[in-house]
């Protein structure tokens, strides 16, 4: 009795930091405004067959229709209700999105933006994505309903100004948004019974946007009244998994790991350190990364991190990362840094996948920053999928490059292996492995390299996933011998499209 106490403790305090991905998949995607039928396709087409253990996706619940500027991505960080209305689609539809890709063992994680409702700023009036009332000047959003009386305004009747001021940053108004009592018994149960609501539905956890301007304790106070995971797909007893956006790059009063007990923080350092490697910033070399994630940067605990190479805000300028941040945008780099991490064992790992949009530098200003996804009149446009299965109408789709997706694929593989076998230049020309099930190589100097390395693996020729794919026991890419010591061959050209290769357990010819 008193082990099966102990067991259900553990597993119970364990629970909020474990994805619920099924077959050990260890990487989830952002898809980044995509539409609710979209994305249930994607489950069935590609996300399953290709190894993906889940999909971030964008806030589904009412918010603010903004049309100056023209319906910009960030007007769905402005909620109005807890209706299940948006760009991406209506309440069927999300339903069947969830449905859809449980049943192919693909896991749905809500944006959840709890901290607040839409800008103080804003008329009322019925602009909001399902036409529900609300007026910001007396506070009211009558589809929840909030009052007055909800808001944070007698603790602070102002805007963020000191990151240095804990009580600022989670009491008054991030970027003038109507902060919400989340000390409120009434706040809480309303916000929990939206959680909750897609719980009921099937959905397996939450990023929670802006969890740095709350409460850690408020927020373990909604957590507290969260349901288990649905059993149709999940086991009984599985609590949500929770990662909270705190964004923390040292030196402000709120650290990441306050957060903890709730659940994992998203790792804003690790973004930030890897672009400034790859792009050889500050004097900084891949030969550094020997020790990423052993705390020599300050990273968070790999079982608190969720880790990302950039995402949605500082793809584009908001948030924080700065100029050092990688995106689509420098696909070379990009492919490199998203590989790193894919390979290196730190932290539950999200891949990005952005639309295009017409990027306007003026004085190193993006003033196109705001730009919505792809759409028609502001209606979303599908996501179209080109006979190279690469996608159309403006999605990038980087989960679908190849590069990408065979990473996400070695990162399954090698799960649970030990970071092994480290190599080094003492430059840009780096190698590692995980155990004996993949090795990984890159050349970042301005030079060939050429190199016979120790990989772990078994004797055999093995395809890399990086030039090219194994298909029908044959390789369309580069090929790797590996001989009854464990060592290859390899020599990267420092102007190969790809400069990095990736062979593992299952790229075996
Ligand atoms: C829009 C308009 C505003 C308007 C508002 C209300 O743009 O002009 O006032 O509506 O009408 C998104 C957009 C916002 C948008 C908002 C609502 O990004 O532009 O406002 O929707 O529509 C902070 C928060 C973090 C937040 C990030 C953007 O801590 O939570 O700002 N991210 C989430 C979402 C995001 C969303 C919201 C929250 C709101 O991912 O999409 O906003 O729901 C420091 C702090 C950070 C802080 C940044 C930026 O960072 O540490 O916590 O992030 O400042 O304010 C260096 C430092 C670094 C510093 C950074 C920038 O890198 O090392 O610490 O510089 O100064």
């Amino acid at each position: 009795m008193k082990f099966v106490l102990l067991f259900s403790l553990i597993g119970f305090c364990w629970a909020q930091y474990d994805p619920h991905t099924t077959n050990g998949r260890t990487a989830i995607v952002h898809l980044f405004e995509w539409r609710w039928v979209d994305i249930a396709k994607e489950c069935e087409r590609y996300l399953a067959p290709k190894g993906f253990g889940g999909v971030q996706v964008s806030p589904p619940n009412e918010n603010i229709i903004i049309n100056n500027p023209s319906r910009p991505w960030w007007e769905r960080y402005q909620p109005i209700s807890y209706k299940l209305c948006t760009r991406s689609g209506n309440e069927n539809e999300f339903r069947d999105m969830v449905t859809r890709c449980n049943n192919v063992g693909v896991r749905i994680y809500v944006d959840a933006v709890i901290n607040h409702m839409c800008g103080s700023g804003n008329p009322a009036g019925t602009s909001s994505t399902c036409g529900s009332y609300f007026n910001p000047q007396n506070r009211e959003f009558s589809a929840v309903p909030y009052s007055a009386w909800d808001f944070n305004d007698n603790k602070c009747n102002g805007e963020i100004y000191n990151y240095n001021d804990a009580n600022q940053v989670r009491n008054c108004r991030l970027s003038g948004l109507l902060d919400l009592a989340l000390d409120k018994d009434y706040v809480r149960t309303k916000v929990a019974d939206y959680m909750n609501y897609l719980i009921d539905i099937g959905v397996a956890g939450f990023r929670l946007d802006a969890a740095k301007h709350m409460w850690p304790g408020d927020i373990k106070a909604v957590l507290d009244k969260l349901h288990n995971l649905n059993t149709q797909w999940f086991s009984q007893g599985s609590r949500p998994f929770i990662f909270q956006e705190v964004i923390d790059l040292g030196g402000e009063a709120i650290k990441g790991s306050e957060y903890f007990g709730n659940g994992r923080v998203t790792e804003f350092k690790y973004g930030a350190k890897l672009g400034t490697v790859i792009r050889k910033w500050d004097g900084e070399k891949m030969a550094y990364l020997k020790r990423t994630g052993e705390g020599c940067w300050g990273f968070v605990p790999t079982d608190r991190a969720l880790v990302f190479v950039d995402n949605h805000d500082n793809q584009r300028g908001h948030g924080a990362g700065g100029s050092s941040i990688l995106t689509f945008w420098d696909a070379r780099m990009y492919k490199m840094a998203v590989g790193f991490m894919l390979a290196h064992p730190y932290g539950f790992t999200r891949v990005m996948s952005s639309y295009r949009w017409n990027r306007n530098f003026q004085n190193g200003q993006d003033v196109n920053d705001w730009i919505g996804p792809p759409n028609n009149n502001g209606v979303t446009k599908e996501v179209t999928i080109n006979p190279d299965t690469t996608c159309g109408n403006d999605w990038v789709c980087e989960h679908r490059w190849r590069q990408i997706r065979n990473m996400v694929a070695f990162r399954n593989v090698v799960n649970g292996q030990p970071f092994a076998n480290w190599w080094d230049n003492g430059s840009n020309q780096v190698a590692f492995g995980r155990g004996n099930r993949g090795f990984i190589v890159f050349n970042n100097d301005d030079w060939a390299l050429s190199a016979t390395l120790q990989t772990g693996l078994p004797a055999g020729t093995y395809c890399d996933v990086i030039s090219g794919d194994k298909v029908d026991g044959n390789c369309t890419g580069l090929r790797v011998n590996v001989g009854s010591d464990g060592k290859a061959q390899f020599s990267i050209s420092n102007s190969a499209e790809d400069p990095f290769i990736a062979i593992h357990a299952e790229s075996k010819l």
